[in-house]
């Protein structure tokens, strides 16, 4: 932008129309193994060579990996053999599959299914609910019935939310000292990447991991540790079955899919349930009061839209639910980053 911005030449209008090619170069980059590939030979290799291993055009391979020059994702060398490609330290890290920080999982979700469903963004303003009997032909009646339509989708989810948490995970757990609750239920704790945090955080709790019965199993057999004996699961659905006993609760990402009706039923069911002195963490990503940013909270609310019943909220109107459900004593902490946290007490 800069000084090229002006109404004769509008920047960010031509920024804006292709952002969706550019997060589509990246995910295909992903899905090709392309990142993978120049970690594992760990020397420059030509398009031609990326092409051969990967078995794909040597066309489209070397126009995909210029456009990944163009976004700083590769880096390129011209030799006298020609153009030699490798990866930047950001795609080491957060490109590759084997990378403990790896975002290749979410980034394989918003590829495959969270497109589709932008692809009726249109239609989901014009209803103002989310787009699954379009973009997949499933009832959207219950939404994780939809997002856990098959096994496979529902791994994918839970490895793309844990792939949030290598990267987020401890800058929530440690924007409030949790060390004085040293029982904690994770309310739709998924893959557990966040539970796993919070045990190495606090060295003090033990955490359950609260969620529907398939997404136990899975992260039982496929995502927790079975050396990790301070993590344990409880099977339910928490708007129908009965929720245990804590001293803290954390609903990291689970108010943020549904209504105001229903986070106050499952706030007070919540509240219920809760040990007097106990308290409840909110981890989401937090709208401005004003709703003017920051912009990748803004778009995330869009995505609740077209995948789900919820939005994303202000500090403001997390609190009011809090309230309503009876919690007191409320903090806020903006975390800078792209999760923060709220914290209420029973
Ligand atoms: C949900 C989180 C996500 C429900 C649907 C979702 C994510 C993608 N789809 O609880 C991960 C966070 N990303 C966004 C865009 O919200």
């Amino acid at each position: 932008m800069g000084s090229t911005e002006d109404l004769d030449y509008p920047q960010v209008i031509l920024q804006y129309s292709s952002g969706f090619l550019v997060s589509k170069v990246m995910f295909t980059a992903c899905e090709l193994g392309v990142f993978d590939l120049l970690l594992e030979t760990g020397e420059p290799l030509s398009s031609d060579a990326i092409a051969a291993r990967l078995g794909t055009s040597t066309t489209g391979m070397e126009r995909l990996l210029d456009a990944c020059v163009g976004l700083k994702l590769l880096a390129v060398e011209l030799t006298e053999e020609g153009a030699l490609y490798r990866n930047t330290d950001i795609s080491n890290i957060y490109l590759t599959k084997s990378s403990p920080k790896s975002q290749y999982h979410i980034m394989m979700y918003y590829s495959n299914t969270v497109y589709l469903c932008w692809h009726y963004l249109a239609d989901a303003v014009r209803e103002g609910r989310n787009q699954y009997e379009r973009a997949f032909g499933i009832s959207s009646e219950d939404p994780f019935g939809a997002m856990y339509r098959s096994e496979e989708e529902m791994l994918k989810f839970m490895a793309g939310q844990n792939s949030i948490w290598g990267i987020c995970g401890r800058d929530v757990l440690s924007a409030f000292d949790l060390s004085p609750f040293r029982q904690i239920c994770d309310l739709g704790g998924g893959g557990g990447a966040l539970a796993r945090e919070c045990v190495s955080l606090y060295p003090n709790s033990v955490v359950t991991i609260y969620d529907l019965p398939k997404v136990v199993q899975v992260a039982k057999e496929q995502f927790v540790p079975h050396k990790e004996h301070r993590i344990s699961f409880h099977e339910g659905d928490f708007f129908n079955d009965s929720i245990p006993e804590a001293e803290l609760y954390i609903l990291s990402k689970t108010l943020h899919d549904w209504d105001d009706d229903k986070c106050k039923q499952l706030l007070t069911k919540v509240y219920k349930a809760c040990k007097p002195g106990g308290g409840v963490l909110l981890v989401e990503s937090l709208l401005n009061e004003d709703k003017s940013g920051p912009l990748e909270t803004q778009l995330y609310s869009m995505n609740m839209l077209v995948q789900t019943e919820g939005k994303e909220r202000t500090a403001a109107e997390y609190s009011k639910l809090l309230k309503a459900a009876g919690f007191g004593d409320i903090q806020v902490k903006r975390t800078g980053k792209l999760y923060d946290a709220v914290l209420g007490r029973k």
